[in-house]
């Protein structure tokens, strides 16, 4: 476990950064690719430590994957494709590998066992493991299918409409991915609207999806053609560069190809909302892919607000990073309505609130979010990720705030999902 010692001296932040892949996006196309026939190109993949699990898992499952640095040449086999493993699938830290993955298993007539690291083994699964098993998959796992290790023996399915208690893309991708495979019409009715990655990629290797305001229904049976998909970069990394030019003086940042996916721009919305000097320049819009733009933020006079209800799961993982934003706010910002935080890579309610908290700033926790006053500078000290990558950028950027040393315990998570992230940093740091 390394400690990063982070001294910056209230540096500003200028220039620009590609921000690398989206880390949603890359795995569905690994394992679209998979499932479809034929053989599928992948651009801009995320070369992050969760999205090479998901590449490991399918390699075990019998498909031949080439890596050359972010371009993937995936050789699919269509869902009969899949051979059972000979191994335990290991998904390492990801819980997007797990959940998705568990609904293509569902299909698949052979037995597979899943685990991951320890924080996969206190994360909720039976949010999955439930609705598949009403499909007809057998499932079982630690206390009764919540948890890891988990086996599953899929086979012959039916379709189910089913209504998650909340809003999460996992839950519904990985229905979805089981309805591909069922007897008959699946339908996901979900409280608020997630992210909809899967959905684009199901049109994009040339299956259907039919889509009503917050219903989501697939026909099984559906054969997917192998196809091209380019990754645009990720807003979620992007986030970090977004705030740290929000709030360290006199910085001025463009990140270049960012996804805009109105279902993951939250984010946006909510530092326009609190005053933010930013703009944005549209390349593609095209509907059935993912939309991409450049980023310009500036230096901002902000001011607190109030972020609930069908806003979280469209910034649900920029939530670390938005409280950060909000220390540098004038008066008060209330986050509601983010139960979900509490079941992530750590409870990221708890490890914001406590890390955020040794640096000075005024935080404090509800039973559905946080307060956040605004806390001027803040000071030195010693803090950790937990292993959450989420947590250890943005205590990275806190340190940005700091006149003394912020020393960074367990840094190595940020590999999670942002390789380049301190090489990142420092490049925006020198072209002041
Ligand atoms: O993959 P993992 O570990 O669950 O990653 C996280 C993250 O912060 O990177 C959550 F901890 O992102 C999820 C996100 O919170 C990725 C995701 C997806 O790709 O479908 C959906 C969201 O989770 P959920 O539970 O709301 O579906």
């Amino acid at each position: 476990m390394g400690t990063q010692a982070l001294k910056y001296n209230q540096n500003s932040l200028n220039g620009e950064i590609v921000v690398p892949g989206d880390k949603s996006i890359s795995h569905r196309s690994v394992m679209f690719g998979a499932i479809a026939e034929g053989q599928t190109t992948v651009t801009g993949f995320l070369l992050g430590e969760d999205c090479l699990s998901t590449v490991s898992c399918f390699r075990q499952l019998g498909i031949e994957i080439e890596l050359d640095k972010d371009k993937l040449l995936i050789h699919g086999k269509g869902f009969k494709g899949l051979k059972e493993p000979n191994e335990v699938l290991n998904v390492g830290n990801s819980g997007t590998t797990i959940r998705l993955l568990m609904g293509i298993l569902a299909g698949r007539p052979f037995h597979s066992t899943l685990i991951g690291d320890e924080s996969i083994g206190k994360r909720p699964m039976t949010r999955v493991t439930n609705p598949l098993s009403q499909m007809g998959a057998r499932i079982d796992g630690r206390q009764n299918g919540e948890y890891t290790p988990l086996s599953i023996r899929g086979g012959e399915t039916k379709g189910i409409t089913y209504h998650p208690p909340v809003a999460s893309a996992q839950v519904k991708s990985s229905i979805l991915l089981a309805g591909l495979q069922a007897e008959g019409t699946t339908t996901v009715i979900e409280p608020e609207k997630s992210r909809d990655h899967t959905e684009r990629m199901i049109r994009q290797f040339g299956g259907k999806v039919e889509e009503d305001g917050l219903r989501v229904s697939v026909i099984g049976g559906q054969t997917l053609k192998g196809t091209t998909i380019h990754v645009p970069g990720d807003i979620s990394s992007a986030a970090f560069f977004l705030v740290a030019g929000a709030i360290v003086p006199n910085s001025c940042i463009t990140l270049k190809n960012v996804g805009l996916n109105p279902t993951r721009t939250g984010i946006i919305d909510v530092m326009q909302e609190m005053g933010a000097d930013l703009t944005i320049d549209v390349k593609s819009e095209d509907p059935n892919v993912e939309p991409v733009g450049d980023i310009t933020i500036k230096t901002s006079n902000l001011k607190g607000t109030t972020i609930g209800g069908d806003i979280i799961p469209r910034l649900i993982d920029e939530i670390p990073i938005i409280a950060l934003l909000a220390t540098q706010a004038q008066g008060e910002t209330v986050i509601q309505d983010a139960h979900e935080l509490k079941v992530k890579e750590t409870n990221r309610i708890d490890t914001v609130v406590n890390e955020l908290s040794k640096l000075g700033a005024k935080i404090s926790a509800t039973e559905d979010g946080m307060i956040i006053q605004s806390s001027g500078t803040l000071s030195g000290g010693t803090v950790s990720s937990h292993g959450d990558h989420r947590i250890g950028m943005m205590l990275a950027i806190a340190a940005l705030l700091s006149d003394q040393e912020v020393f960074l315990e367990d840094k190595e998570a940020i590999s999670v999902s942002y390789p380049q992230f301190f090489e990142h940093l420092n490049q925006l740091l020198i072209n002041e």
